[in-house]
């Protein structure tokens, strides 16, 4: 896993070259290059591996994945939305480089990152790179990561439509998992998996990602700023809606464990000690809570 994480930080320091006009590049980069988990782009280059595809094919979409995931973390710290002044450890993007320039910066990930996938995908067929970038741009907008922030503002305004139950799955489903989601299937389709074993991944995906989310709202409650490298008790202070404060600390973890547990039992029908290693990261901490 720290391998593969160091070859992701190398491909995208390649890929993103600091050029004129620098001051927008060198906003782009520093988000991107602070010490993130690079959990999307590993998962993405491992189901592409697993399913027999050459990683060396999945760097450019894996590194597309960690560029949007970053623009969505750069905007999500904006004052206009989660007004968050740290992030990975550090000031967050508006902090440093101006809310203009954090927008801007964002907005230039968001397009960048399509753009290296077609650029850089040498070794993929046409019909492979617009299958991902149809993925990317289903993902991406108003079906996707668009959609779960707008309604999770929506909801912090007190306005449910739905269940709260159902809100907030749909919120992370479309925040959180989505990404996942995008991961998995883009692995899939440059290995050339059959539909049947692209939507098995993204089962699996959804899973973990509702698991992910679970766990992030729990760290939020329980952890520290040195471990998350971001405020924390925020959620909980806000009176926001989140598992924890939905279900309570416990029956969170229980579904927490449930997900996870449909995760380990789609992927054991693989060979991947990543993905295992995922999974038992974020299981033994929340066995430790
Ligand atoms: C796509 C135009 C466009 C806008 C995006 C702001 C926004 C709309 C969506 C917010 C999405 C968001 C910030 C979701 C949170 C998901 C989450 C749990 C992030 C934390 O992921 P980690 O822990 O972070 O993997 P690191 O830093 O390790 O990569």
């Amino acid at each position: 896993m720290k391998q593969l994480i160091e070859q992701v930080n190398k491909h995208l320091d390649e890929y993103m070259q600091i050029v004129y006009p620098e001051d927008i590049f060198k906003a782009m980069k520093y988000t991107l290059m602070l010490p993130g988990k690079r959990l999307r782009p590993v998962m993405c280059l491992e189901t592409a591996r697993i399913l027999g595809a050459d990683i060396e094919k999945a760097f450019p979409t894996a590194c597309a994945i960690e560029m949007l995931h970053v623009q969505s973390l750069i905007h999500d710290d904006l004052p206009c939305m989660d007004n968050d002044d740290f992030r990975r450890g550090k000031p967050s993007n508006h902090k440093v480089f101006g809310e203009a320039n954090a927008v801007l910066a964002g907005d230039a990930l968001l397009t960048f990152a399509p753009q290296l996938i077609i650029e850089q995908s040498k070794s993929l067929t046409s019909e492979q790179i617009v299958k991902i970038i149809h993925e990317y741009t289903k993902f991406a907008g108003a079906y996707g990561l668009i959609a779960g922030q707008v309604v999770d503002i929506e909801s912090e305004g007190g306005k449910l439509i739905k269940s709260p139950e159902d809100t907030l799955d749909f919120i992370h489903m479309n925040k959180t998992a989505v990404l996942f989601r995008l991961a998995l299937r883009t692995g899939a389709i440059i290995a050339n998996a059959s539909e049947e074993i692209i939507e098995k991944f993204d089962i699996f995906a959804k899973k973990f990602g509702l698991a992910f989310q679970i766990y992030d709202d729990i760290m939020d409650e329980i952890s520290s700023f040195e471990e998350l490298g971001k405020t924390i008790g925020k959620d909980k202070n806000s009176g926001k809606l989140t598992y924890v404060s939905l279900y309570g600390l416990e029956n969170a973890k229980q579904k927490f464990k449930n997900l996870i547990q449909e995760c380990y039992d789609i992927i054991d029908n693989y060979d991947s000690k990543i993905f295992k290693e995922i999974l038992d990261k974020l299981n033994n901490r929340i066995g430790s809570v």
